[in-house]
């Protein structure tokens, strides 16, 4: 039975017709189908004093919440009324068999332009929790992005205390100028992009910036109540340290998935990552207000944002009683560079793993995969001066030294249309292995140039992979959260140096290793995943601090059919947009 339920401009019928029919018969309703609308459209924004045209969703900062159900069907009409080229990413969302939904701009479609539309079309299987939704293309998301949240099936509940409220909480980085010319500028200047001038809390920055006290969130609870906080970071390129004062967060999903719930008072999260934490309030009303606040956590060499986000949990009073004026207690925060809070942190993320959520981790490998990921250097172009690390030299990054060029065109219709025979769009053999093996994490070498090239892995149907990702030294060990598009990976182990294939397998967890799209390499380390290559289509993998991606850190697979016509790309739909 198949259902239809409208978001935006819905009409009324339609919607109380869903209503009743789930109410008078809710074992029929096996889906629903979704209808939204996203216009991108300009917005005005005041933040710090400073007002900006951003680009938004239906007028909408941060953007509107897509809501559905695991199993649903979601349709989302994207109408492009904005200058810029737009695509649209449903970040986490597996995409079996859709990759034409999938959103980044020349890997899966090429961009939406302006006055075009396009039809998202996806189902959403064995997923239930917290993604988001973002732009994907040059940096447009940072002011495009918006939760997106999946409820249980309906006759499911939580393996957990259902809370009394959920509420997101998305962080996001605010510039006083437009991000486009920030990283433009960086691109063209090989240099390193200037900051951003504010962190924000659901849009945000709180009371610790100039001229913004009155740009504070503000969660408002009641005392002995449960509530869920759907956490997700898509600031542009740092990780972040948060913390709510005097109250224990205990952590239940990762990325969309069940894990093991742990306590914390901190977490941290990559930019990529989404998490569900419940917060549990005092049983009395308490007599104080409470900051909730961020910081990066920064590896890097380069400058960064070293601003603090805040925003208030704040008891609604019970009795009309004065509560003007309470104290304010501020959370303690690790240090900015605390590795090892982070390492702790990660190592206590396990999945679920139980009956009625179990998990299907590659036991036995097919293949075998080593990826150094980092920074490096290419030439300035000639008769220009550049702003890079060392002398008339830009700013790079690559995955076993090769900085991934994105074509004019888009790599999966290439593929869909000429096979895997060389086209001239890309190439099919990425390297398995460093081509110049040295010691990734000791001095780096001296030549530290990457390669520019279009180069994908293809892996045929079902393969199970582990690829181990190796965070290199040069221009400085760095912690990377790498993203893989159209799947979740278990993460079976991580370390500090280089990855040792004689010693570290035998630590690896198959037992119930967490399941995510996003893990952050350890600064000056290593992380192992494992995944069955079960996904047919091209897909993205990337680091999710923008700038790397930006400079190359970016690389794409190709998944080929398998025999069953549920395991084949399906066809494009009609409405993908052309270059
Ligand atoms: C934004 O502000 C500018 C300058 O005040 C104005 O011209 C423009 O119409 C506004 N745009 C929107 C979408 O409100
Ligand atoms: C988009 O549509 C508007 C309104 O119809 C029109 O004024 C504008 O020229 C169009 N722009 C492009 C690039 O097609
Ligand atoms: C969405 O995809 C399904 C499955 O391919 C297809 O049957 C349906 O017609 C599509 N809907 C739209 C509006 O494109
Ligand atoms: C908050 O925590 C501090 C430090 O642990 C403690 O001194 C204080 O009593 C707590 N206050 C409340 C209202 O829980
Ligand atoms: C808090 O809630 C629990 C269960 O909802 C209830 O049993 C308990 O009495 C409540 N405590 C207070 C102080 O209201
Ligand atoms: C972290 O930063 C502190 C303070 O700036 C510094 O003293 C310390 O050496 C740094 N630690 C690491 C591991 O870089
Ligand atoms: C990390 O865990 C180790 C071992 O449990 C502990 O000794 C250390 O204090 C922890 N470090 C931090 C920063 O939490
Ligand atoms: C660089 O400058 C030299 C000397 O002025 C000139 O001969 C050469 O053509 C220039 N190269 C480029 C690519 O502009
Ligand atoms: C870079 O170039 C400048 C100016 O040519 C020179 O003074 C400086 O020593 C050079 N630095 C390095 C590391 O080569
Ligand atoms: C790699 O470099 C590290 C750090 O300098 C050093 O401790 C280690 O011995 C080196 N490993 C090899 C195999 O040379
Ligand atoms: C790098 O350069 C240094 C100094 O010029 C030299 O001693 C060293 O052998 C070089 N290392 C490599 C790996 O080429
Ligand atoms: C938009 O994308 C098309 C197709 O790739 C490209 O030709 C065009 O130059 C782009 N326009 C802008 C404003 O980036
Ligand atoms: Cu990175």
């Amino acid at each position: 039975m198949n259902l239809t339920y409208f978001h935006s401009f819905q009409s009324l019928k339609v919607l109380l017709f869903g209503f009743c029919v789930i109410t008078l018969f809710p074992e029929l309703v096996v889906s629903i189908t979704r209808h939204y609308t996203f216009n991108i459209e300009y917005l005005n924004v005041t933040r710090l004093c400073h007002t900006r045209n951003i680009l938004s969703v239906n007028g909408k900062f941060p953007g509107p919440r897509l809501v559905a159900r695991e199993g649903d069907r979601v349709l989302v009409k994207v109408v492009n009324h904005i200058s810029n080229n737009v695509t649209i990413h449903w970040h986490g969302i597996r995409q079996k068999t859709t990759g034409w939904s999938d959103g980044p701009a020349y890997v899966t479609q090429c961009p939406i332009q302006t006055n075009q539309t396009y039809t998202y079309n996806f189902t959403i299987t064995g997923q239930r929790g917290t993604l988001f939704w973002h732009a994907h293309i040059s940096w447009l998301r940072a002011t495009l992005y918006g939760p997106i949240i999946i409820l249980p099936k309906k006759n499911e509940s939580y393996p957990f205390e259902k809370p009394y409220r959920e509420i997101p909480i998305l962080f996001g980085e605010w510039f006083n100028v437009d991000p486009e010319a920030v990283i433009n500028q960086a691109l063209q200047t090989g240099g390193g992009p200037n900051v951003s001038d504010a962190y924000t809390i659901n849009g945000l920055p709180g009371p610790f910036y100039n001229c913004s006290s009155k740009d504070t969130f503000k969660l408002k609870v009641k005392p002995n109540k449960t509530y869920l906080l759907r956490i997700i970071n898509a600031a542009l390129n740092e990780e972040l340290f948060f913390s709510i004062a005097n109250h224990t967060l205990t952590v239940v999903e990762a990325d969309a998935r069940y894990i093991k719930p742990f306590n914390t008072d901190i977490i941290v999260i990559t930019p990529g990552q989404t998490t569900n934490v419940i917060l549990k309030t005092k049983p009395y009303f308490p007599n104080s207000t409470f900051l909730m606040i961020a910081r990066p956590y920064v590896t890097g060499l380069g400058t960064f944002d070293n601003s603090t986000p805040a925003g208030i949990l704040q008891y609604k009073q019970q009795h009309k009683s004065p509560t003007k004026n309470l104290p304010f207690l501020k959370p303690t925060l690790p240090f900015i560079n605390d590795t090892n809070f982070v390492s702790n942190f990660t190592r206590k993320f396990k999945s679920l793993a139980n009956s009625k959520f179990p998990i299907n981790v590659p036991k036995k490998v097919d293949k075998k995969l080593f990826f150094t990921v980092g920074l490096g250097t290419s030439p300035c172009p000639e008769n220009t001066t550049c702003q890079g690390p060392t002398n008339n030299t830009k700013f790079a990054a690559s995955v076993n030294n090769y900085s991934f060029v994105l074509p004019s065109v888009s790599i999966m219709e290439s593929y869909y249309n000429f096979g895997n025979s060389n086209n001239g769009v890309y190439k099919t053999d990425f390297p398995d292995n460093p081509l110049n093996p040295f010691n990734y994490t000791g001095t780096p070498p001296n030549n530290t140039m990457v390669n520019n090239d279009t180069k994908l892995v293809v892996l045929k149907f079902n393969t199970s992979v582990e690829l181990i990702l190796q965070d290199t030294s040069i221009l400085g060990a760095e912690s990377h959260p790498l993203h893989l598009h159209g799947y979740d990976f278990f993460v079976v182990g991580q370390g500090f140096g280089n990855y040792d294939s004689n010693k570290d397998p035998s630590n690896f967890n198959l037992f119930d290793p967490v399941e995510r799209n996003t893990v952050g390499v350890p600064a000056g380390g290593w992380v192992a995943i494992r995944f069955f290559a079960d996904n047919p289509g091209v897909w993205f993998m990337h680091c999710h601090l923008d700038i790397h991606t930006s400079w190359g850190l970016r690389m794409a697979w190709i998944v080929l059919d398998g025999p069953e016509s549920n395991q084949k790309l399906q066809p494009p739909p009609s409405d993908l947009p052309k270059c």
